[in-house]
Formats: structure tokens, C-alpha cells, sequence
């Protein structure tokens, strides 16, 4: 499945007119607009490798149709997502999810879908097939120093797989922890975990930097040996230089302040990369934007304002990715709306005016504060990140496009209606 030019542009020159007005009428009222769509333009957001399939959840999994089941065919899924919205132009594997055979034919097929591999994701949370050592009771944190070294070894087999691919940084994500109190000795398991990373951290090419991400529970209960933000910050700052912090939206107890958490990391210079989706409860996965479309400008208000204040790029200063995939939607179609979620939510932070935040703030004029936030999370965005894609030649609405093309039929047409993605 492949979609050709002219049928974006045939797309684009329907909705033309109404874009055209709605486009302009913005830009009367906002300053700087040309500014915004220059940025949006630039900011790409990594697609991970297992999203591409219908998640589950533990009580059931209820797959789609056409979904892609090898490396190459979800290569050729974000190919699809990258012209419909030219946003989603870098892919993170998950390894042994993905099993790169060829990699220089895993590389010239990147090439020719425009994408960039993003972080690695090494998984020392499931038991592989042919393994010797279970991670039943942890992998990194774990009591015995086999168990400990097989973690190590993989992760740096991730590396080495990285660098033949040309990824710069390998994601970390231990379910390490314990479900029941006493089962676990907090500090031998963090000095344990500790020490792994050190290896790891030793084996990182320069130019290569490793993200620790945390979450506060499941699949273990009680505790989690990387729970949270100042865990994640102090194994970060042990490690060195090259180790950050990785925030994923789902990963934090009720009501966490997510945007502090957020703008503190980067002050600290610790900031390294940023999982997506959304959720009412916990870890849920549901698609960014979906469930608080205004925590969702919050945190990208302090992401903007604290990159600004180190001088760092927008778009290659962070790793962005979604993590997300869930049950009841076509997996592509989420997909398309969480980077639709993401651009609106960057974009007005971008519109924020800053200057008379700072002001008001310096006044203690909290309703003022109010009114600036609200007054850029307001504004109806949609055409500004409308404008972006038209520019680069991706379609005005793409799950407009993705249903008028029957995407999703002509890929169960090539693949079948009974596919399984793999790794999931
Ligand atoms: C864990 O919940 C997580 O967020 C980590 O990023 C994993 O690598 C990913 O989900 C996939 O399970
Ligand atoms: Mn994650
Ligand atoms: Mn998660």
C-alpha cells in the first residue's frame, strides 16, 4: 500500500478554500504565526514499533486486520502514517519485539520511507524463549549476579544493534520491583540496578545517550525499583553525563504534577525524553490528548519554556515518542490523532506570551496568569498545524485521507484479516 502524491494533493485541493479562510482568520488575530508553523514544521514525533497493532489489555486482546507482521510491514506503516501527516518520521524498536535480520535492507527501506531510528528499547521484563535466566523476580535489581549480567548483556546487544542501525540512544524501562512488603531489600536492589546500569553506561558509544524511565507501579505492586522521577534523577546523576531522565505521561500515581516534574528535569539539565498517550487512571495508554487535553498544554507550556531557557532545539533537543496502543480504535488512526493531539498542544504553548506571564507572575496577579494560559489553550490551533502539513506536502486532515483511500481495507486486502502484530 502506498499512497501517491497526487492523492494528497487531489485531498488538499478540497478542503483548500475552507483551510485558506480559516488559516487567515487566525492570523489576523496572532502574532508570529509564521514562526509557529516554521516550528511545527520541524517537530517529529518517533513511532514505536508496537503500536502498530491492537494492544490489549490483560483480559483480552481483540486484533484488527492488516496488521503488520514484521519489521518491514510496520516500517511501512509509519511510511504511511510520514506522508498523511510528515510528523512521524523516526520509528523506536523494542527488542526482541522487533528482530532486525538485514539491517542494511532495514536501512534503505528507512531511508526510503524518511524515517530516523529512534531510541532502542531494550525488554528484560519478559522471559524469551531459550533464555537461561528468568526475570521472574527482576532482572537489573536482581539477587543473583547472573540474572543481573544476562540483563546487561542484552542491553548491550541493543546498543550494538542501535549503532548498526544508526539510533543514538537506548531507553531503559525496568518492571523491576516487588508486589508484596518485606519481599525486597530497597537499597540492595537499587545498588544492584545501580551497578547494571553502570555497565551499560560503559559500553555507550560518545555520542550516545541512555534514558531511564520510571514508573511508579505495575506489573509489580508495592514497590518499583525506578518509581519515579527522583529515582530516575539519582540513578541518572550516578551514572553521568550521557544517563536522563525519560517521562512517559502514564507512568505516575494520580494527579502527579507531571508539568513540574517536567520543568525541574530540565532545569537540572536531566530531561532526556518523552513518552505520549493519555489516561484517567494509570499506565492506560489511551491516545494523547484524549482524556486531558490541558495537561497536555501544561506540560508542553513547561517544555517550550524550559527549552528556551537552555538555548535547546525544539524538535532534536528531546526524544519525543508515543507510547500508546489500545483496544477499540484502528491502530493507525490513533496514531495520526495522538500527533494531531501533540502539534495542537505545541502549538499553543508556542502562542503563550511569555513576557506578560513573567510580568503578571512577578505581580502576583494569579488571574492574570489564568487568563494567558487559557487565552493560548483557547485558541482554536487546528489550522496553524493544518497550515504546517499543507507546506510539507502532507494532507490537510489525515484521517480524512486514511478513510477516503480505505487505508486500512487495502491493507487487510495485502495482508490479510486474521494478523497478529508481532511482539505484542
Ligand atoms: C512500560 O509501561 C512502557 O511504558 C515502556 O516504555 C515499555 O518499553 C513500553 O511501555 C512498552 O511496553
Ligand atoms: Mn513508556
Ligand atoms: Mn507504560
Amino acid at each position: 500500500m502506498k499512497i501517491e502524491r497526487y492523492q494528497i494533493e487531489e485531498h488538499n485541493s478540497k478542503l483548500a478554500q475552507s483551510h485558506q479562510r480559516k488559516f487567515e482568520f487566525l492570523t489576523q488575530d496572532i502574532q508570529g504565526t509564521e514562526d509557529i508553523v516554521q516550528k511545527l514544521m520541524k517537530f517529529q514525533i518517533a513511532i514505536p514499533s508496537w503500536a502498530l497493532g491492537t494492544g490489549g489489555t490483560r483480559f483480552g486482546r481483540f486484533s484488527g486486520g492488516g496488521e503488520p507482521r514484521s519489521l518491514e510491514e510496520k516500517m511501512g506503516d509509519i511510511g504511511l502514517l510520514h506522508q498523511l501527516n510528515q510528523s512521524s518520521g523516526a520509528i523506536s524498536l523494542h527488542i526482541p519485539w522487533d528482530i532486525p535480520q538485514n539491517i542494511q535492507d532495514i536501512k534503505a527501506l528507512a531511508a526510503q520511507y524518511g524515517l530516523r531510528f529512534d531510541a532502542m528499547n531494550s525488554n528484560t521484563f519478559q522471559d524469551q524463549p531459550g533464555q537461561e535466566q528468568s526475570y521472574k523476580f527482576g532482572s537489573m535489581q536482581h539477587v543473583d549476579k547472573a540474572v543481573r549480567k544476562q540483563a546487561v548483556d542484552h542491553n548491550i546487544e541493543v546498543i550494538k544493534q542501535g549503532v548498526a542501525l544508526g539510533s543514538d540512544s537506548l531507553t531503559v524501562w525496568l518492571a523491576d520491583g516487588s508486589s508484596f512488603p518485606g519481599q525486597l531489600n530497597f537499597r540492595r536492589a537499587f545498588e544492584n540496578t545501580l551497578e547494571s546500569l553502570q555497565e551499560i553506561y560503559a559500553a555507550l558509544p560518545e555520542d550516545w545517550k541512555v534514558f531511564v524511565e520510571y514508573k511508579a507501579f505495575e506489573p509489580n505492586f508495592y514497590s518499583t525499583t525506578v518509581g519515579d522521577w527522583g529515582q530516575s534523577l539519582l540513578y541518572a546523576n550516578k551514572l553521568g553525563p550521557k544517563a536522563y531522565t525519560l517521562v512517559d505521561l502514564g507512568h505516575h500515581l494520580p494527579n502527579a504534577n507531571i508539568e513540574q516534574i517536567v520543568s525541574l528535569l530540565l532545569m537540572e539539565g536531566k530531561l532526556g525524553g518523552f513518552h505520549f498517550n493519555d489516561s484517567k487512571y494509570g499506565d492506560d495508554d489511551l491516545t494523547a490528548g484524549s482524556v486531558k487535553p490541558y495537561q497536555l498544554f501544561l506540560i508542553f507550556n513547561e517544555l517550550v519554556a524550559g527549552m528556551d531557557a537552555k538555548g535547546m532545539d525544539h524538535a532534536s533537543g528531546l526524544g519525543w515518542m508515543i507510547d500508546a496502543s489500545h483496544n477499540v480504535k484502528d491502530p493507525l488512526e490513533d496514531l495520526l490523532q495522538s500527533v494531531e493531539a501533540i502539534m495542537m498542544a505545541y502549538a499553543q504553548a508556542l502562542l503563550v506570551d511569555k513576557q506578560g506571564l513573567e510580568e503578571a507572575r512577578l505581580q502576583n496577579d494569579v488571574v492574570r496568569c489564568q487568563e494567558i494560559l487559557q487565552n493560548a489553550f483557547r485558541t482554536d490551533v487546528r489550522p496553524l498545524v493544518a497550515e504546517a502539513r499543507l507546506r510539507a506536502n502532507a494532507a490537510l486532515n489525515p484521517v480524512g485521507l486514511f478513510r477516503e483511500l480505505q487505508v486500512r481495507e487495502k491493507l487487510i486486502g495485502e495482508r490479510g484479516y486474521k494478523t497478529v502484530a508481532t511482539g505484542l
